[in-house]
């Protein structure tokens, strides 16, 4: 009998796995990646009798993994916050799915462990940007104001570690990151013990955003990243950190993707959160939500044509 954990290599889908291996250590095969290789179970065989721990994955992209190996006869525990699709009735699969917007899947695990391990359950809310109910959990555990703002801070940089185009991109593959938290009971022992991590990603962020913000603008609220790592890191980051503070401007970010075009990320207003879905629906790979939306691949060529509808969509004039 095998075992596998399958998790995001973001905050949430560590601090998930953390969590349930302090209540339940077992030796696993680990299976993770960057924050947008979601499609994990597509990489695991199990046969009859195994068993497979599914975290912070949806369960939409993952069908096909998944009734595959509940067809082998794998015994399935997933735990997840992203639109489902259906969840398929199988005997071998315990599914936990809550797709609420304050709930992530560290907050799913925490519930299911009676609050056992709750301060590693608030990184990974931190990490989804669910500040509020971290701090409403943190609140419970009396933390002093500078022990919470530094969770916070881990819990953003962990989540931040996970942008890349694959794993060579990254500070620290998430493997190793779930690795040397899951012998810590609380991230501050982890912190404390341990504290190369945190300053690692720490400098690296603040030396990413820093060139972020060295490429200025090639239109208003559009900014064009250069084509290496460290774009690909921030890039996420940086793009909110725009949002916050320009909250009446749209904002676009480019970074280089493998076809030789662009990937676009972009946002509305934050105090008028529509249109970015509207706008990237109408290029072929575009898709998203109404707040924040992305084309995953924009030819070059398309760059005219992007700037005219961003400034269409968005009421600016180029
Ligand atoms: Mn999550």
């Amino acid at each position: 009998m095998k075992s596998y954990d399958v998790f995001n290599g973001d905050a949430d889908g560590i601090c998930a796995l953390v969590q349930l291996r302090l209540a339940e250590p077992r030796v696993a095969e680990l299976v993770t990646g960057v924050k947008r290789d979601i499609n994990l179970l597509e990489r695991v065989e199990g046969c009859a009798g195994d068993h497979i721990t599914a975290l912070d994955i949806s369960m939409r992209t993952n069908a096909k993994g998944l009734r595959r190996n509940l067809e082998a006869g794998v015994h399935i525990f997933y735990v997840d916050h992203h639109n489902s699709g259906e969840i398929p009735a199988y005997a071998n699969l315990h599914a936990v799915i809550d797709t609420r917007p304050n709930i992530c899947t560290s907050l799913l695990v925490n519930k299911a462990l009676n609050g056992a391990y709750s301060e590693w359950a608030i990184i990974g809310a931190f990490g989804d940007n669910l500040a509020d109910v971290a701090t409403e959990i943190a609140c419970s555990l009396s933390l002093s104001p500078k022990q919470l703002a530094k969770l916070k801070s881990f819990g953003e940089l962990v989540n931040y570690n996970a942008y890349g185009r694959d794993i060579s991109d990254l500070h620290f593959a998430p493997e190793y990151v779930f690795q040397q938290c899951v012998h810590y009971n609380t991230p501050s022992k982890f912190l404390s013990a341990k504290p190369q991590i945190f300053e690692i990603l720490e400098a690296g962020y603040t030396e990413d955003m820093a060139k972020a913000r060295g490429c200025g603008f090639t239109a208003q609220g559009v900014t064009i990243l250069d084509d290496a790592a460290w774009a690909r890191r921030v890039s996420g980051s940086y793009g909110n950190i725009l949002a916050v503070e320009n909250p009446n401007q749209a904002h676009a970010v480019f970074t280089h993707n493998v076809e030789g075009g662009y990937l676009v990320s972009v946002r509305s207003p934050k105090n008028y959160p529509t249109g970015a879905d509207k706008l990237c629906l109408s290029f072929p790979t575009g898709g998203g939500r109404a707040a924040a939306a992305g084309i995953n691949h924009l030819p070059k060529g398309d760059l005219g044509k992007f700037l005219e509808a961003f400034g269409e969509a968005f009421g600016q004039a180029y």
